[in-house]
């Protein structure tokens, strides 16, 4: 992609919209990335990005084999020419699939050395040429991280490390990360926790763990005001895998865990649809309880196998799913510098190149119907409707009076027995409320 190198990665071109009824397997049916809706255009409203780690660092390994994807442009003198050849496939696609926005890790992009000196080195060589390539491309950075779990220094977990030597390295890498996000006009910065948590209590301090992880995230809040950094910083629950037990398993605890270390200023939550449902929560369910605290921050756009109990991150085309989380995210005003990163990977035996555009266009296609379906349900009003009449009796009178604190069980005591009685009961309408759904799913 860059101005020398302009060799074509992939026999694929830009994706065209076609419209619904297009037979082009190579074209979006709903996601027009020029459509403006409320005076900006799709693309802007979606903001989708790229996960480096998936799309472009994915062979397809699992623990009964070794990978099965090989690309053509791993080619090169040298690790940090390879890393370079891949970073311009990788913009050739951010550009062909119309994304916006692409997310790394730091050793995504940039192999790790023998010494921090020299990974930093790696980094600081990679990361310039991203640079170029974002400026020729006009693509940008949803946000960046640091990976704390895959080198064995990282096996007891980084921040909650039960050695300080690892704590101070991990501080040492995520302070690099943060400078090379922050370089690259990064709109926020990730904690996934991939190791924050304990195999067994037999040997693990959890309560000094919990202490240490918020410290870390101090230090990190503190970073990033010394060197002007001002994205959004998002935290990743996930309840287990790789560790048994996570500390923050879901939103609500880890909304507990902010507000109990003060960090609930400065973090929001990036939801992940596979981390949601390992943790027998929906996606909606976590966007709804992160929305109900002004939290809600970025999405991890994936899905997991119901009949799989572990993380297979796959891609997401269920639409009823996404309509309903959709629902949410719009009625909490939208994801704000966040946006939906396809935090998703192709299956084993998916492994041609064209494949990533086929795995992007259907889940980009069902997030952007999702979303218009969305917004028809909304300007309807029905559900809303529906729901905010079924609270009426907390609008006035004596449910007011409850939420604002004015009565108390002696007085709603005394009102049961003398004005009240017993209350008249009302259905919940669900199955009704369902078929409504089905109705605008369908088209209706
Ligand atoms: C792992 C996961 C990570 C984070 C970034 O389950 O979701 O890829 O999103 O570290
Ligand atoms: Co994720």
């Amino acid at each position: 992609m860059s101005k020398k190198s302009s060799p074509t990665h992939f026999n694929v071109p830009r994706i065209p919209f076609e419209g619904p009824r297009s037979p082009n397997p190579l074209a979006f049916r709903h996601y027009d990335p020029a459509e403006v809706i409320d005076g900006r255009t799709l693309k802007e409203h979606m903001r989708f990005s790229i996960a480096y780690w998936h799309s472009f660092r994915g062979v397809g390994g699992d623990p009964f084999g070794p990978g099965t994807i090989r690309r053509p442009w791993e080619a090169g003198k040298d690790a940090i020419s390879v890393a370079k050849r891949r970073m311009d496939a990788a913009f050739e696609f951010f550009v062909k699939i119309e994304a916006p926005f692409w997310c790394f890790h730091d050793r995504d992009i940039a192999p790790e050395g023998a010494t921090l000196a020299e990974s930093n080195r790696n980094l600081d060589a990679v990361v310039a040429h991203a640079k170029q390539l974002q400026k020729a491309t006009g693509v940008r950075l949803l946000w960046g991280t640091a990976n704390l779990f895959s080198n064995p220094r990282y096996m007891c977990g980084a921040a909650t490390n039960p050695d300080a030597h690892v704590f101070a390295y991990a501080a040492a890498q995520v302070k690099k990360a943060m400078e090379v996000t922050h370089e690259l006009g990064g709109d926020g910065y990730t904690f996934w926790g991939g190791r924050e948590g304990y195999e067994t209590l037999l040997n693990t301090d959890l309560k000094r763990e919990q202490e240490h992880l918020a410290r870390f995230l101090h230090m990190a809040v503190d970073h990033a005001k010394s060197i002007g950094f001002k994205g959004q910083f998002y935290i990743e629950p996930k309840p287990k895998e790789p560790t048994k037990h996570q500390y923050d398993f879901d939103v609500a605890s880890g909304i507990a865990f902010l507000r109990t270390f003060g960090l609930e200023k400065h973090l929001k939550f990036n939801i992940e649809t596979n981390h949601a449902t390992l943790a027998g929560h929906t996606f909606q369910h976590e966007i709804e309880v992160a929305a109900s605290q002004g939290l809600l921050g970025s999405i991890d756009a994936n899905a997991g196998d119901l009949l799989l109990g572990w993380d297979t991150d796959q891609f997401n085309t269920d639409v009823k799913e996404l309509t309903l989380a959709m629902l949410s995210i719009l009625k909490a005003g939208g994801l704000g510098k966040g946006g939906f990163n396809f935090d998703a990977k192709l299956r084993r035996p998916s492994i041609d190149p064209e494949d990533l555009f086929y795995a992007h266009i259907g889940g980009m296609d069902a997030y952007a119907l999702a979303f218009k379906t969305a917004r028809r349900i909304l300007s309807d009003g029905h559900l809303t409707g529906f729901v905010a009449e079924r609270y009426a009796s907390y609008d006035s009178g004596l449910g007011r009076d409850i939420e604002t604190g004015k009565l108390g069980f002696r007085e709603l005591e005394k009102l049961v027995l003398t004005k009240l009685g017993e209350p008249a009961l009302r259905s919940g309408r669900q199955e009704y409320l369902e078929n409504l759904l089905n109705r605008y799913l369908t088209g209706g």
